[in-house]
């Protein structure tokens, strides 16, 4: 597999033709082929590259511009439509690969069962990992009618593999009853605000590596409705983005990152997008050092 190669002609603004000078990989998952509501993330990535070209490289709330960071945007990587279980293998070998190279993994999906195989390559890494997980769903089931490789089990699986007091949920307001009894019981758990518990919890990652999985649907679908499983209750782009500051600003290590869930179908307007493109700013220049 080379690493090197550009899937399709959008990228993310001003990312580098120079594989090997960048710091960061962009690298879009286009899977929607496990969701339980409506598709459609699989055209995320591509739409959110294109809402980039509307934003500032400047960052004013970190006083950092995209022009003093190498990234490489990969495009999408190809995967088999229909089939997840081989689209996860595709993704891990690619993120291996960014990893073994030193780089920051920054992934777009898709689903979010394509955080899976990338927590996976991330803790073979980084022992020591933890999980931050933003999102309007708990994402905790071990299985969706009978299914296990499924959007709603992605952060129970990583829980199972690196234990649940490495898993830090922010901003949830959804779920089985199972789910929330077993986030109460086994993670850091912090449901419906984000930037306060964050606030609070944020000093003790300090000095772990910390994977940063952003689900587009914490949003309120008043300022994100483009996504399969909008959830009324939630929070404001301004908070999302003080979250990703107060992180960028912690002593935590972040490792790695995605932004998923960005179905652009449900949202003529394009808000979605344009909220998600100018949150990866934000996270690349807060997270890739
Ligand atoms: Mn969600």
């Amino acid at each position: 597999m080379r690493l090197d190669q550009k899937y399709s002609g959008n990228v993310f603004i001003l990312s580098s033709d120079d594989y090997a000078a960048s710091k960061a990989v962009i690298y879009g998952m286009p899977m929607d082929f496990t969701v339980s509501f409506r598709p459609g993330s699989r055209f995320g990535p591509g739409r959110i590259r294109e809402a980039s070209v509307g934003l500032e490289e400047y960052s004013p709330y970190l006083d950092r511009s995209l022009e003093e960071l190498a990234y490489f945007d990969a495009g999408d990587l190809l995967l088999p439509f229909g089939n997840p279980a081989r689209s996860l293998d595709i993704i891990a070998e690619y993120v291996r690969g960014v990893l073994a190279d030193g780089k920051f993994p920054f992934g777009l999906g898709g689903e979010h069962l394509v955080t899976w195989p990338v927590l996976q390559e991330v803790y073979k890494k980084y022992p020591d990992l933890a999980i931050i997980h933003i999102d309007a769903h708990a994402d905790l089931r071990e299985s969706y009618e009978g299914e296990p490789l499924s959007h709603s089990t992605p952060i129970r699986k990583a829980a199972n593999l690196i234990g649940g007091s490495n898993v830090y949920q922010f901003g949830i307001r959804s779920g089985s009853r199972e789910e929330w009894a077993y986030a109460r019981e086994n993670i850091n758990f912090y449901p419906f605000e984000v930037a306060e518990p964050l606030r609070q919890a944020l000093p003790r990652l300090a000095g772990r590596p910390v994977y940063v999985t952003i689900d587009i649907d914490v949003l309120d679908p008043s300022a994100a409705p483009g996504t399969g499983t909008a959830e009324a209750g939630g929070i404001t782009s301004k908070e999302l983005l003080e979250a990703v500051h107060l992180i960028a600003r912690s002593d935590a290590n972040v490792i790695g990152a995605d932004v998923v869930e960005v179905a652009p179908i449900y949202d003529p307007t394009e808000q979605t997008p344009i909220v998600a493109s100018k949150l990866v700013r934000e996270m690349l220049l807060g997270f890739v050092k």
